[in-house]
């Protein structure tokens, strides 16, 4: 692999994918079949597949000393009442995850297997620790693009397989005076898990 060399970019798409190696992915409602509450919902709205987020991203494993970094796009909207989300994911492998917040309203969701739970507002200026043991899905609950940034070191496995099976303990959703966080009914605690 060739040597990397410094370089300095802005958090935008096209600056991001200027950098060596770096790649976009598109999640799009046919993608995250299993990830929303409201099988019913989902399987009406799969049929226009719209856009839920976008990840820029690059990730440089350099004898354990490289970092990765993602730009994370989610597009305003529901899913039933179900604000729009990441899959989310539990960390496999050691390595804790920071977030910044760029633009847009947003709910970082977390919850460990001690079923411990957290939600942490996201704003542009917001900053998060995910300590790895923390299973994380990032929310827009705001009407415009949610935006942050992601930074871990890099090499770590995700395992979404836990996820899949087990659902979030809380979900974010459209009430009627704005978002509201609420037990999720369908979340059962599986001690075993998978990774992927
Ligand atoms: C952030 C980071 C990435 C992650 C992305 C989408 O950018 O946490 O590691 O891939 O959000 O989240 P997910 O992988 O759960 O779909
Ligand atoms: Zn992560």
């Amino acid at each position: 692999m060739s040597l990397l060399l410094p370089f300095g970019i802005t958090a935008d798409p096209a600056s991001i994918l200027s950098a060596p190696d770096a790649k976009d992915i598109t999640r799009r409602l046919s993608d995250l079949r299993g990830f929303f509450n409201d099988a019913t919902a989902y399987d009406q709205q799969v049929a226009a597949d719209p856009l839920i987020y976008k990840v820029y991203e690059f990730e440089y494993e350099r004898d354990s000393r490289g970092m990765g970094f993602a730009c994370t796009v989610i597009m305003p909207g529901t899913v039933g009442r179900e604000f729009h989300m990441t899959k989310g994911h539990f960390h496999a492998t050691p390595g804790d995850e920071m977030y910044l917040g760029v633009g847009g309203q947003g709910r970082l969701l977390l919850y460990n297997r001690a079923g411990e739970q957290r939600v942490i507002e996201m704003n542009a200026g917001s900053v998060a620790y995910i300590p790895m043991e923390w299973a994380h899905r990032s929310v827009n609950v705001g009407d415009e693009p949610f935006t942050f940034l992601s930074f871990w070191p890099s090499g770590i496995k995700l395992d979404y397989q836990t996820i899949l099976d087990n659902g979030f303990p809380m979900l974010a959703v459209r009430g009627a005076n704005g978002p509201e966080i609420v037990p999720n009914p369908s979340f059962r605690m599986n001690v075993g898990g998978s990774n992927r």
